[in-house]
C-alpha cells in the first residue's frame, strides 16, 4: 500500500491528477489511460560537443603540453575525429592527440557548453518529459568512465546520475530525439527509434545536411520547438 501511494505521487507529478484517479480501475468510459493521454517524450542528450566543450578543452590542453607544435584551430576543424585531422597534419601528432583526452582530469575538466546546462535542467523539468544524456566513453576508460559520472553530478547535482547512459552504440538506445553533434551515427541497429538532430559543432557547421535532417544551431536555439514538434497530439476524450 506504501509503495502503491509512492507510485501514485511520482506519477501524477508529471501526468497531473486524472492519473492518480485512474491508477488500478478500468479507465471509465470516455476516459484514456495515461500512456495514451500524456505518453513520455524521451530526449536522449549526447555530452562531447552538447553539453561538454570537448574541442575547446582539447585545444587548450593539447597547446598547454605541446607548445612547440602545430594545431588546428576550431574554425579549420573538419571531421568528427580529432585524431584523424591532427594526423593529417603531421602523422606523429594523432597519437598525441589521443593522449589529450586520456590523461587524467580532462573529462572533468571540460567546460560546459554555453547554455547547455540551464537548457537540460529546464528539459528535465518539462512534463511528459524524461532526459537522458547519452554518452560514448573512449575504451581506455580509467579516467573517461569515472568523470563523465563526477562531470554530471558537478553540473546537474547528484540526482541526474539516474540520467546517464554510457554507450559505445546509440543506435541500439531509445528514443524520440538523439540530440548529438556527430554527423554519422551507426551501430547494430540499422533503424533507430529515435531521429537524429545534429548539434552545431566546430567540425560539422560546414555539412549540408539532408532533408528531412535537421540541426539544433546552439542552446540558445529554440529547442523546446524541436521537443514538441515530436510530441503526439493530446488524446481528446470521446
Ligand atoms: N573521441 C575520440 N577520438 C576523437 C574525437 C573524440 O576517441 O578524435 C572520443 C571522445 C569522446 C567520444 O569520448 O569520442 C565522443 O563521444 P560522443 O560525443 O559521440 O558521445
Ligand atoms: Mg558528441
Amino acid at each position: 500500500m506504501l509503495l502503491l501511494g509512492r507510485f501514485v505521487h511520482l506519477h501524477a507529478k508529471h501526468c497531473g491528477p486524472f492519473t492518480a484517479l485512474g491508477l488500478g480501475r478500468a479507465p471509465r468510459s470516455g476516459a484514456r489511460s495515461c500512456s495514451a493521454m500524456c505518453r513520455h517524450l524521451r530526449v536522449l542528450v549526447d555530452m562531447d560537443g552538447v553539453l561538454a566543450d570537448f574541442e575547446g578543452g582539447f585545444l587548450k590542453k593539447f597547446r598547454a603540453r605541446f607548445p612547440e607544435k602545430p594545431y588546428i584551430a576550431l574554425e579549420d576543424r573538419r571531421g568528427f575525429w580529432v585524431s584523424e585531422q591532427y594526423g593529417q597534419l603531421r602523422s606523429e601528432l594523432s597519437e598525441k592527440a589521443i593522449s589529450i583526452w586520456e590523461s587524467k582530469n580532462f573529462f572533468i575538466e571540460l567546460d560546459p557548453i554555453p547554455g547547455a546546462v540551464e537548457a537540460v535542467k529546464q528539459m528535465a523539468k518539462l512534463e511528459n518529459t524524461d532526459v537522458f544524456i547519452c554518452t560514448s566513453p573512449i575504451k581506455k576508460y580509467r579516467y573517461c568512465a569515472y568523470e563523465k559520472y563526477a562531470w554530471v553530478e558537478k553540473h546537474f547535482g547528484q540526482e541526474f546520475l539516474e540520467q546517464i547512459v554510457l554507450t559505445r552504440d546509440k543506435t541500439v538506445i531509445s528514443g524520440d530525439l538523439l540530440i548529438d553533434d556527430r554527423p554519422d551515427i551507426t551501430g547494430a541497429e540499422p533503424n533507430p527509434s529515435w531521429e537524429h538532430v545534429l548539434f552545431t559543432a566546430c567540425h560539422n557547421k560546414h555539412l549540408q545536411l539532408q532533408p528531412p535532417s535537421r540541426r539544433l544551431h546552439s542552446w540558445a536555439e529554440d529547442w523546446r520547438a524541436i521537443l514538441d514538434s515530436k510530441r503526439s497530439p493530446p488524446s481528446r476524450a470521446i
